[in-house]
């Protein structure tokens, strides 16, 4: 089987953390992370998800919390005996889990797919409600006829769950609430039906039996799912061994729905991976790859806020040509292209 080759555009990272202003005072832009992507209005939009927290000081760690009517700051020692802080991302204390940052999502435009502005007279998305107070994550965007369905990862104490916005203007949004519960994220609507239902990509997690694995679901109106099924599992001594997740909405292509995913091993080393699925049965996996097609090798991928990732969850496509827009290292936000072609010989049947 011949490799699959990502081109990684020469001008990465597109978008860094001190492009963006941070959305309040008090706050610094960590991180930029996942992006979204769509076509809107003759450009293409970028959903990125912003991950801030105030600025550090020394011998502390502080983070932000949503609070009905602002945000509530913590600071803890990093010796208080209380606190576990090995993870970048997530810590514990007194028994309680917080995010190390709190994200929201901003709107990003551009002409030409590699210089990207921030959209003026757009709203920023930021969480809402009890079910949101750790903050919005890793948007998926996909258009069915005239609306755009949001699906992106609500964080509380709660628990990890499925949050959904719906909008045809990007200026007024509806909130269709949390459409699957925790624990669960990765959640990717396909671009249309399929015998007359809605479909839909997402991860539950389970700590005891199961794993993290990727099911689909099927809705009668893009907003309650049911029939889930799982449709693949983690593999043992892969790439891909210890977590996957859907990218974005699947690509339609002759050979059936292609779908870029991530695969995270034991060592949370995150490369993208693709699937095949039956047209007109997407519960029927045809093929998947057996290597990554993408794994981090670039400096601004293998070093960052958390390094070794490579995480998408947004891509153009114009005939053969992918172009995976990517969080690097949980920091910065890139680009890759693809050929279709190539990424479908690649796979194993
Ligand atoms: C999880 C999610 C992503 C993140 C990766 C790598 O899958 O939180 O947002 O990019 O981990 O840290």
């Amino acid at each position: 089987m011949k490799p699959v080759i990502a081109n990684r555009f020469v001008e990465n990272p597109l978008l860094r953390p001190a492009d963006v202003r941070p959305s309040r005072p008090g706050l610094e832009v960590a991180c930029l992370l996942n992006p979204g992507v769509f076509e809107f209005d003759n450009k293409i939009w970028l959903i990125i998800r912003v991950a801030e927290r105030p600025k550090q000081q020394p011998d502390f760690i502080s983070f932000p919390i949503l609070r009905i009517g602002g945000i509530e700051i913590m600071e803890i020692a990093i010796n208080d005996p209380h606190l576990n802080a090995t993870d970048a991302r997530i810590l514990r204390y007194k028994g309680n889990d917080y995010l190390t940052t709190l994200s929201h999502l901003r709107l990003f435009c551009s002409d030409d797919g590699i210089h990207f502005r921030e959209a003026e007279g757009y709203p920023q998305l930021h969480g809402e409600g009890p079910l949101e107070t750790f903050g919005l994550e890793d948007c998926r965007v996909t258009k069915i006829a005239d609306l755009y369905y949001l699906t992106f990862t609500a964080v509380s104490p709660n628990g990890v769950g499925v949050g959904m916005r719906t909008t045809r203007d990007w200026k007024i949004f509806s909130d269709q609430g949390m459409i699957i519960p925790p624990h669960n994220k990765d959640c990717a609507l396909f671009d249309e039906k399929i015998n007359g239902l809605y479909y839909a990509l997402h991860r539950p997690s389970s700590v005891d039996l199961g794993g993290n694995y990727i099911w689909l679901a099927q809705s009668p109106d893009g907003v309650h799912w049911g029939k889930h099924r799982c449709l693949i599992k983690t593999r043992a001594g892969h790439w891909d061994s210890a977590r996957v997740g859907a990218g974005a909405a699947p690509v339609k292509t002759k050979e059936g729905w292609l779908e870029i995913y991530h695969g995270a091993n034991e060592k949370h080393e995150y490369g993208l991976g693709a699937l095949l699925l039956d047209l007109h049965d997407p519960s029927i996996v045809l093929a998947r790859s057996d290597a990554p097609i993408m794994f981090p090798e670039a400096p601004y991928e293998l070093t960052g806020f958390f390094g070794q990732v490579v995480f998408t969850n947004g891509h153009i496509v114009k005939g053969d040509e992918l172009t995976v827009y990517y969080g690097a290292a949980d920091e910065v936000v890139c680009a890759a292209r693809f050929s279709i072609g190539e990424i479908l010989s690649s796979l194993k049947r």
